[in-house]
């Protein structure tokens, strides 16, 4: 999918109106800036996930401004943009530039970089709020300070200096929580781009293979359909590995009779899936093992059935933990009650994590959990994860020692429709005789 100038200028036009509803004033965006990996060598560069969200624009470094409500004649989105320069971009590429800013990205005025602090000053002596998210660079908390102690010194003689700093993720991270038609074209590719990796994986994932090679596998199958890669660090965990949470994909082997955990996702125009998956390594699982795998798709197929408009992630997280103690206290591994193991908290000896979370552009996506203090309701469009597991330690003692050093966790990535939802990553195996058959070889 092309860039399409129309989609950012319709967003636009509607942060705008809901800035009006909170006081109106002017919003502050830095763009993302590229980051020294080591000496004179950069990390591949991303985008700001709400600069892109409102510009469009996939180049480091500068700012967007918006207006709510511009002086008749006056700039309503302004960009400050890395100048074109005919001797960098020889070696570091072609630039928009000013011209590009206003030409492609429908800038209604635009400056080079190094005018930007000197064009913010007079641009924020303005009335209203000041939306911008302090806390997220020093060098641009510093330089807002900056601008904001200079307005303050001239009040004398006629500048307003803003009288409120407002985090634009009021408006931004509200509109962003819910997903439109283009999005979740995005996000669907993703997801295609990552039912293939995981099939991979799976394929590849066989008794004496290195977590890295199944990595490198699942990483190949992002890119090679077009993605910018892995989503969030791709996680590859055999044996015991799986009952670290976040276990990176190391140099571990994968053995038989071990189970080999994949949480992976890929990013796809800046919108990334998010799947897990656990699979047998010689491709069938133990008896010990398919009890806990059990109980686990049990409790994520439980999950999936909740989501619908008016439930809540609270909701949806309760009936998934009691369902999970039921099993556990079924399986020897919790005693006594499953109310009781859940109020004495014993249940996170097991599962110490949320349920889910928001998905979009970033894995983690933004958007408020809780509003007025209770867990929010689930509307169309917004889409989440539900991702039950169960992580028995390799030295918890009260498991029978074939359940040891076992980890579990399913993962699927999940629309809320009008009447209920839809579950994006049907595709990728989770029922264990799917698994079988894709791990087979
Ligand atoms: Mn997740």
């Amino acid at each position: 999918m092309p860039y399409d100038p129309k989609l950012f200028a319709r967003r636009r036009a509607d942060i705008a109106e809901r800035m009006r509803a909170h006081g109106g004033g002017v919003m502050l965006l830095p763009a993302a800036e590229e980051k020294a990996r080591n000496a004179d060598n950069d990390y591949v560069f991303r985008q700001d996930s709400d600069y892109f969200y409102v510009t469009g624009f996939e180049e480091p470094q500068g700012a967007a401004l918006l207006f709510a409500d511009p002086a008749p004649g006056k700039p309503a989105f302004l960009m400050f943009v890395r100048p074109r320069d005919r001797d960098k971009e020889i070696w570091t590429g072609k630039r928009a530039g000013v011209e590009g800013a206003k030409a492609v990205y429908g800038a209604d005025d635009a400056f080079p970089l190094p005018e930007m602090e000197g064009k913010l000053l007079e641009l924020l002596d303005h009335p209203g709020p000041l939306w911008y998210r302090v806390g997220c660079g020093a060098e641009w908390d510093a330089r807002v300070a900056r601008i904001l102690n200079t307005l303050r010194s001239r009040v004398r003689t006629g500048a307003r200096a803003p009288d409120a700093i407002v985090d634009p993720g009021r408006v931004l991270h509200e509109m962003r929580l819910v997903k439109g038609p283009a999005e979740l074209d995005r996000l669907r590719r993703a997801v295609e781009i990552t039912a293939e990796a995981h099939l991979a994986a799976m394929r590849d994932g066989r008794p004496g293979a290195r977590e890295y090679q199944v990595q490198s596998e699942i990483e190949y199958a992002f890119r090679r359909r077009g993605g910018a890669g892995p989503g969030y660090g791709t996680i590859v965990a055999a044996g015991a590995n799986s009952t670290v949470l976040h276990y990176r994909a190391g140099d571990a082997v994968l053995h038989e009779g071990d189970v080999c955990l994949v949480d992976a996702g890929g990013e796809y125009r800046y919108y990334t899936a998010d799947v897990t998956r656990t699979f047998p390594v010689s491709g069938t699982f133990t008896p010990a093992q398919r009890l806990l795998y059990d109980l686990c798709l049990s409790a994520n197929l439980l999950g999936i059935e909740e989501v619908r408009p008016g439930a809540t992630m609270d909701g949806i997280h309760d009936k998934v933990v009691r369902h999970l103690a039921e099993g556990l206290v079924r399986l020897g591994l919790l005693e006594g009650n499953a109310e009781e193991r859940i109020a004495d908290g014993s249940i996170k000896r097991y599962y110490m994590h949320r349920t889910g979370h928001w998905l979009g552009m970033d894995v983690h996506d933004v958007g408020a959990y809780y509003l007025d203090g209770k867990s929010r309701p689930l509307v169309p469009g917004m889409v989440l994860t539900v991702e039950p597991g169960i992580y028995v330690a390799a030295d918890e003692a009260k498991a029978p020692p074939e359940m040891r050093g076992v980890g579990i966790r399913i993962e699927d990535d999940v629309l809320v429709t009008e009447d209920g939802c839809e579950n994006l990553t049907w595709m990728i195996p989770k029922e264990p005789a799917d698994l079988e058959a894709a791990c087979a070889r």
